[in-house]
Formats: structure tokens, sequence, C-alpha cells
């Protein structure tokens, strides 16, 4: 298969053609896509070296699927053009999430509502895809009310000049800021701009997305985004209000049976899941799991995911390996 990863040379673009040679999805040929700065350098994939090309270029090569992970201008302007030419896309921008005519989609919770109609897949924001590979299982059988979610988000999710401020910090340095703020030794509660609302972007990301994902507007979403001085890993404290009570050792049944779910929960042991643990790791990592004792049919849970991998790069291929198996992708 021709495979376009457009932003091959970006952080998530990277991990892209990592995850997709680690799953051994079938590349036949790549087409690493950058800006026209960019283009004719020469990227190394499973051992073939291949010369990095323009949107348009990438177009009249006529790929089968294109990861994108360019940002949303790039996206908004670009992917029509890729799905115009038969190629289907899968977004990682938010350009795409909350278009009602584009599905969102983290496949162990909603894979099924892809059609062959479907030529731009937005692929959803990391804080919020670790978060729904939880709730699935415990949403089909308590039906969850209420989410609230605090977010320990790493500097990755802003990028590269993000790391290099935490770096230059770390090491006394002064550089360019990526933040308002230093990051090291602090936290910074605001992930993206403010709304009207007093919320931040990422935050109503988080809200809106996780209704569209799980299919349900009636599920009460509300979040808290921080930003602390980590390399990799986003960390989640959820509280869960269910309308149906709950047994907890049937909720450690349930996140231990869920595909892309690992528990780490022993807390007599001190183990929980730790950013260091979700390095380099596709599953959702869930411990501290807990009975909320000051409100009923509410549990506590703490989540962590490497946001470069299952909450970008790996969903966007397990995407594609999904429309791949039920013949939404040319074999
Ligand atoms: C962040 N979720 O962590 C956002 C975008 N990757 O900055």
């Amino acid at each position: 298969m021709k495979v376009a990863v457009v932003g091959a040379t970006g952080l998530v673009g990277s991990v892209m053609l990592k995850v997709l040679a680690e799953r051994n999805f079938p590349v036949t040929e790549l087409i690493p896509v950058a800006s026209a700065k960019s283009a004719g350098k020469e990227l190394e994939f499973k051992g073939k070296k291949y010369k990095v090309v323009t949107v348009d270029e990438a177009i009249a090569m006529k790929p089968d699927v294109a990861l994108f992970s360019a940002g949303g201008s790039t996206s908004q302007e670009q992917a029509p053009r890729f799905a115009e030419a038969g190629i289907v896309v899968i977004d990682n921008s938010s350009a795409w999430r909350m278009d009602p005519t584009k599905k969102l989609v983290v496949p162990e919770v909603n894979a099924d509502t892809l059609t062959p109609e479907d030529k731009i897949i937005a692929n959803p924001n990391c804080s919020t895809i670790q978060m729904v590979v939880v709730l699935k299982p415990l949403h089909e059988k308590y039906k969850i009310k209420r989410v609230v979610v605090s977010t320990y988000q790493s500097v990755t999710g802003t990028g590269v000049k993000a790391v290099e401020q935490l770096m230059n910090e770390r090491q006394g340095i002064e550089g360019p800021m990526a933040y308002p703020y230093p990051i090291d030794l602090n936290v910074i509660p605001q992930i993206d701009v403010f709304q009207d609302n007093g919320y931040t972007k990422e935050e109503m990301k988080m809200i809106l997305e996780t209704k569209k994902i799980m299919g349900d507007d009636s599920i009460r979403v509300t979040a808290t985004t921080v930003r602390i001085p980590v390399m990799g890993g986003h960390s989640e404290s959820i509280n869960l209000e269910f309308e149906n009570d709950f047994d907890l050792a049937e909720v450690r049944s349930l996140l231990a049976q869920q595909e892309g779910v690992l528990v780490v929960d022993d807390p007599a042991n001190l183990v929980y899941p730790m950013p260091k643990d979700a390095h380099e790791k596709d599953e959702v990592l869930v411990g501290r799991i807990r009975r909320d004792e000051s409100q009923d049919k509410a549990l506590n849970l703490w989540v962590v995911a490497d946001n470069l991998r299952k909450g970008a790069a790996t969903n966007a291929v397990q995407i594609a390996e999904y429309m791949l198996k039920n013949g939404l992708l040319p074999a």
C-alpha cells in the first residue's frame, strides 16, 4: 500500500513512521510529505531512503492513504484535495474533529461507525483518546452520567519548541519560550487559548470530542487541562458518576478485558501508572481504581498514556489498520 505521511518531519509525523514500521503496516511505498523548505530531504523507513516531497507531488503519486499531522490550516486546505483525488485521509489536527460530516475515531471505541463514504477521518485530541478508551467499557456497563477530568500533560504535546524550553530551563540556559511562563519546576493551568466561557480550547476539545466519540450527548463532561514539566506522557485524574451502581472487582475486570488498556493497580506495593511506564507503549495504563466515597455510584481513576503514540500516531495507524482489515482501504 502506498502511504503518505503529511508532516513526516514533525514530532508526531516521525512517530507515525516509527509506528507504521513497528506494527508492520503493509507499506509498499512511503511518501513522506513536508513543506517546500523540507522537500528534497531524505528520510529512512524500514532500511530504505525516501525523498521528502511537497503536497502537490504527493497527490500526483496517488497514495492509497495519507496520515496527516501538519497542523489545522494545512489540513483544512489540503485534506479535501487528497480526498478528491480518491486518497483516504486520517488527520491528526483539530481541523475536522467537530465537523458533523466527519467521523472522529478511536478504534477501540467507535471504529464500527466508519463506512466507505468516509474519506477524511479525524484523529481525536491526545488527552481525549486515552480517556475514552477507558470510559468505553464502563459506559456500556454502568452508563456514565458525568465525567470530571483533570489532566497533567507533558510538553511533547506542544512540540519541539516546548521540549527545548524545558531542557534549557533545566540547564539554566536562556532560550525561546513556547509557554508564557517557565515550565520547569512549575505547572501551567492553560493548554491552548482561552474561550469566552473561561475554558481553554484543550478543555473544550475534551468535553466536545468525548460526547461525539462516545455517541452520547447526555454524558456531562468538565475538564481542567494543565501543562507539567514532564518530557512525554499525559496523565489524567478522572472522576466518573454512573446511572447504575458498580462492583469494584467488576470494574477492574472490565478494564482488564478492554482492548488497548493495561490495568496497573496495586497500591499496597506502590504500583500505579506513571508517564515513565507509558513511554513508547501503545496501551492506556489505568490505576488508582477506587470508589469515590463522597458520592454514590462514583469512581476515581488515574489514566496515563504516551501522548505521541496512542494519543496521536498509533491511534491514526490503528484507524488505517481497521479500515484495511474491513475493506475500507485497498488491500
Ligand atoms: C497538547 N493535546 O498536549 C495538545 C495537543 N497535542 O498540547
